[in-house]
C-alpha cells in the first residue's frame, strides 16, 4: 500500500526532504500552489505541503509546450502534482528550485480567497476563524500544530514510561464535577444530562483499579467570559494515581513539562522560526509559592485580596511580572478549591490542592483528592451540593478507594507557552467560544 500516490504517479519526497544534494534528480511532489509569480520570460509557482513550500521555476521557452499550458491554469490553492528536475541555485532561500517535466492538476480553487494564504496582509483573527479551512494551510498555523502534536507525543510517551493507562471517560454525564455554573446542558432521551467538565469523579474512580490513568480529550465548559483564554470546549490532559500525594504528582508535572520542553526544542526547531519564538527550557524544580505568600507579594505592590478569595486575573497579571517563568501556588484556602481536594490534616482551613502558573496564565490545577466517604460528603454540603446527585460516584468510596492525587492540565494553555501565541483561539484548530460555534 502507498497512501503518497495517485495512479501511477507517486510521491518521492515532501518539500522539506527535497535538499541540494538531490541536484539532477527527477522527484515527485503533490501539494498546492501557494502562490504565482510570472515574470515575462519565467514563472515561479511556490508549492507548498503540509512540510514547507518549494519554488517550481518554469522558463517558458525552454519547457515542453503542455507543461507550460498547464502551469498557465495554476492559481492560487489548486491541488498538483508535479514531477521535474532538482536544480542547485543561490536564487532560493533554500538554494534549491525544481524545474517542471510534467503537472498533473488535481483541483482547483475559487479565484477569490477569503484571506491573503501567504502571510504578506495578515487578516483580523475573525475572518482567519471563518476561513478556518484555509486559514490552517498558512505556515504558522502548521507550525502551531505541529508543536502542539510534538508535546502532546512527548507528555503521553513520558506517562506511558511512568506505568499510566490511557483511558477514555464518558462525556455525556448526569451531574456536576467543577461547579454548576458553567455546565453545558444536554437532552438526553428526555432526562436532562451534561457535557462533562473535566474527567475529575471517573479518573479518581479509575484509581481504584487501574491505580494510575491519564486521559487526553475535549471537556465543555459554557463560559459567559470572553476572554484569550478561555474555550467552551478545550483539551485537558489529565492524570490521577493511586497511593499518592500532591507533593508527588507535582514532581511528576515538572517532569512531564520540562520533558515535553525539552522534545519541542529538539524536534520542532523549524517550526519555532517560522514562528519567529524562542523559548527557554524551564529550569526544574518550579518555585512554589504558598496562597499567603502571594497574598504577601500582591500587598507589597498595592494589590489587597482579603485572605480565603480567588485572585482575580488583574492580580495575577501583577503576580506574572514578579514571577515570568513557571510557579506553583499551593496551600489554598479549602473553600477556594473543588470539593475533592483534601483539606490539610493539620490546618483543615488550608488544603492540598495547587496550581501550576506560568506568568498569569494557570496552566495545571491539581491535588490530594479526599479518600473518605464522610470527609467528601461533608466537603459537598459545605460547597451546598446536594451528596445524593453524587450517589453513583461515592459507592466508589465503599471499596477501598486509595489515597489519591492528580492534575489536569490545559493542552491549548500549553500551546500558547510553546508557541508564544497570545490567544488561545490561534492554537484551537476549531475554537468554540461565547460568540463562536462554527465552522
Ligand atoms: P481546572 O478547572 O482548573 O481543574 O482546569 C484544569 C486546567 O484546564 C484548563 N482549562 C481551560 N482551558 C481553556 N478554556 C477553559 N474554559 C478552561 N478551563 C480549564 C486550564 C486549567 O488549569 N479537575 C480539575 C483538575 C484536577 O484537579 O485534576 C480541573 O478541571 O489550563
Amino acid at each position: 500500500m502507498n497512501l503518497d500516490s495517485i495512479g501511477d504517479w507517486t510521491r518521492t519526497h515532501y518539500t522539506s526532504q527535497v535538499k541540494p544534494e538531490n541536484d539532477g534528480q527527477e522527484v515527485t511532489l503533490f501539494g498546492w500552489v501557494q502562490d504565482v509569480r510570472d515574470l515575462g520570460g519565467i514563472r515561479f509557482i511556490i508549492l507548498q505541503d503540509r512540510e514547507g513550500t518549494i519554488q517550481i521555476t518554469i522558463p517558458k521557452k525552454r519547457v515542453q509546450p503542455e507543461v507550460l499550458a498547464k502551469s498557465d491554469i495554476l492559481q492560487k490553492r489548486f491541488s498538483f502534482a508535479v514531477k521535474g528536475n532538482v536544480k542547485k541555485t543561490n536564487m532560493t532561500p533554500r538554494g534549491i528550485e525544481v524545474i517542471p517535466n510534467a503537472f498533473k492538476i488535481l483541483n482547483v480553487a475559487t479565484e477569490q480567497l477569503p484571506i491573503d494564504i501567504t502571510g504578506k496582509t495578515p487578516a483580523l483573527i475573525e475572518a482567519r476563524l471563518d476561513a478556518r479551512p484555509l486559514d490552517l494551510t498558512q505556515e504558522r498555523n502548521l507550525a502551531t500544530f505541529k508543536v502542539q502534536h510534538t508535546a502532546l507525543e512527548a507528555i503521553r510517551s513520558f506517562l506511558f514510561g511512568k506505568d499510566f493507562l490511557e483511558v477514555h471517560t464518558p462525556r455525556l454525564i448526569a451531574s456536576a464535577t467543577e461547579g454548576g455554573a458553567e455546565l453545558f446542558t444536554v437532552d438526553y432521551f428526555g432526562q436532562k444530562a451534561y457535557l462533562a467538565q473535566s474527567p475529575q469523579l471517573y479518573k479518581e474512580e479509575l484509581t481504584l483499579s487501574f491505580e494510575k490513568v491519564f486521559e487526553v480529550g475535549p471537556f465543555f465548559r459554557a463560559e459567559e467570559s470572553h476572554t484569550r483564554r478561555h474555550l467552551s470546549e478545550f483539551t485537558s490532559v489529565d492524570i490521577e494515581a493511586a497511593f499518592t500525594s500532591a507533593t508527588d504528582v507535582m514532581g511528576l508535572l515538572e517532569q512531564v513539562i520540562h520533558h515535553a520542553c525539552t522534545v519541542v526544542k529538539e524536534k520542532c526547531a523549524s517550526e519555532m522560526s517560522v514562528l519567529g519564538y524562542k523559548f527557554e527550557v524551564p529550569q526544574i524544580p518550579f518555585k512554589r509559592l504558598t496562597y499567603d505568600q502571594v497574598l504577601d507579594d500582591l500587598k507589597k505592590q498595592d494589590v489587597s485580596i482579603p485572605w480565603g478569595e480567588d485572585i482575580p486575573t488583574e492580580a495575577f497579571r501583577v503576580l506574572g511580572k514578579l514571577y515570568p517563568f513557571f510557579y506553583f501556588i499551593t496551600d489554598w484556602p479549602t473553600h477556594a478549591k473543588a470539593f475533592y481536594i483534601k483539606p490539610r490534616e493539620d490546618k483543615p482551613e488550608l488544603c492540598e490542592g495547587f496550581d501550576l502558573m506560568w506568568h498569569y496564565i494557570e496552566l495545571v490545577s491539581g491535588g490530594t483528592r479526599i479518600a473518605q466517604k464522610d470527609q467528601l460528603i461533608q466537603r459537598l454540603q459545605e460547597k451546598g451540593l446536594n451528596p445524593e446527585s453524587f450517589k453513583c460516584h461515592l459507592q466508589a468510596y465503599d471499596y477501598g478507594m486509595p489515597p489519591h492525587a492528580g492534575w489536569g492540565l490545559g493542552l491549548e494553555r500549553l500551546t500558547m507557552i510553546l508557541t508564544g501565541n497570545k490567544n488561545i483561539r490561534e492554537v484551537t484548530l476549531y475554537p468554540r467560544d461565547r460568540v463562536r460555534l462554527t465552522p
